[in-house]
């Protein structure tokens, strides 16, 4: 399986994410894909490339016009304003405020755009998220060309970001990239199945009321993980996307032998859909000494999960998402990538 990945990553590197009224070093840090490229090649998977351009064209057609500029200028805006630190949003379009109109402050339009206030944003994120960007849509491009599999190792993530918004750590919906792409390409049905331990926000909400991409999520429950507002069993589609929607919400302490029965109901759902390709949004957060995460699953249990997303036979990308048990990043990660190889 080759790899795409872009040294750009490492444009965004805020010093402060807002963590329990403090800031601290984000979780989401460069050296997590340090560990991932440091095991893939201990494992012998040393077929790591770099993407070329992002597709701009694929970018704007998935987001909101408003929400790209809002990216690209945000940086110098906010210096323009002689803000002291990185950016980070405060005030937020909370119950019965005005949604469709972005202010003309840069730290109005901060919150507008903004679906939490964790996530800061420095001059090289958007750079950066377009290099992610990029590894996902060359992933995709390597697998519509013929290959089998690939692995975007995507950073920042893109899971938790819609069309028009970002938080979660996430800028562009990689994942989402990925599946309108497969659809650009021929396929007339594609899934999404989120194994990140946070609900995928952002790629439910852009194909919430489409027919032709499946989307499924195993994740924190609502009532206690981030990002708390959405990821309900009953969010099943709306309009042409009725029933191509399913949430796997689970509570704390949730270890694998009851993680891989709500893995088996997704993929069993994805196959009874007719998905023609396959998107993993691949968290490791699930992982039992994650820090910031409450499912217990084991590194050989990724091992075994990827196995069973291999028995799919679907051509699959794998896009990077979360997790932040540093050291294990690597191996859990891989070991899906694995296991889907010898599935
Ligand atoms: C992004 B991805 C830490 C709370 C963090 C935001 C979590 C974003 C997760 N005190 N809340 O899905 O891994
Ligand atoms: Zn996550």
């Amino acid at each position: 399986m080759k790899t795409f990945f872009s040294e750009d990553h490492r444009r965004h590197f805020p010093q402060a994410e807002l963590s329990g009224g403090e800031f601290v070093t984000p979780f989401e840090r460069p050296s997590r894909l340090e560990y991932v490229l440091s095991r893939l090649h201990e494992r012998g998977l040393r077929d790591i490339v770099a993407p070329g351009a992002p597709d701009m064209e694929a970018i704007r057609a998935l987001c909101a016009p408003d929400y790209l500029a809002f990216l690209e200028t945000a940086w110098s805006e906010w210096k323009a304003a002689g803000m002291a630190g990185e950016i980070i949003a405060a005030s937020f379009p909370a119950r019965r405020m005005q949604t469709a109109r972005p202010p003309r402050n840069i730290d109005g339009k901060v919150g507008y755009y903004a679906l939490a206030a964790e996530t800061a944003m420095t001059g090289g994120t958007w750079a950066a998220a377009l290099s992610s960007a990029a590894s996902a849509q060359a992933a995709q491009a390597h697998v519509a060309a013929g290959a089998k599999s690939a692995f975007a190792l995507c950073r920042p993530p893109g899971h938790h970001a819609t069309a028009d918004m970002y938080g979660g750590y996430c800028f562009i919906n990689n994942a989402a990239l990925v599946a309108d792409a497969f659809r650009r390409d021929g396929a007339q049905r594609v899934a999404v199945l989120d194994i990140d331990f946070h609900h995928g926000n952002g790629t439910q909400d852009i194909f919430y009321g489409r027919g032709d991409v499946f989307f499924a999520s195993l994740h924190g429950a609502p009532e206690d993980a981030f990002p708390y507002f959405l990821g309900y069993a009953d969010e099943t589609g709306q309009g042409a996307g009725e029933g191509a929607n399913a949430n796997y919400p689970m509570p704390p302490g949730t270890a694998y032998d009851v993680w891989f029965g709500a893995l088996d109901a997704a993929l069993a759902r994805i196959r009874d859909f007719g998905a023609e390709a396959l998107v993993i949004s691949l968290g490791t957060d699930a992982y039992k000494d994650d820090p910031i995460s409450f499912f217990k699953l084991d590194s050989p249990d990724f091992l075994d999960a990827g196995v069973r997303i291999g028995k799919l036979g679907l051509p699959t990308v794998f896009c990077m998402e979360g997790g932040y048990a540093i050291e294990q990043v690597g191996i859990n990660a891989v070991n899906v990538l694995e296991g889907f190889l010898d599935a």
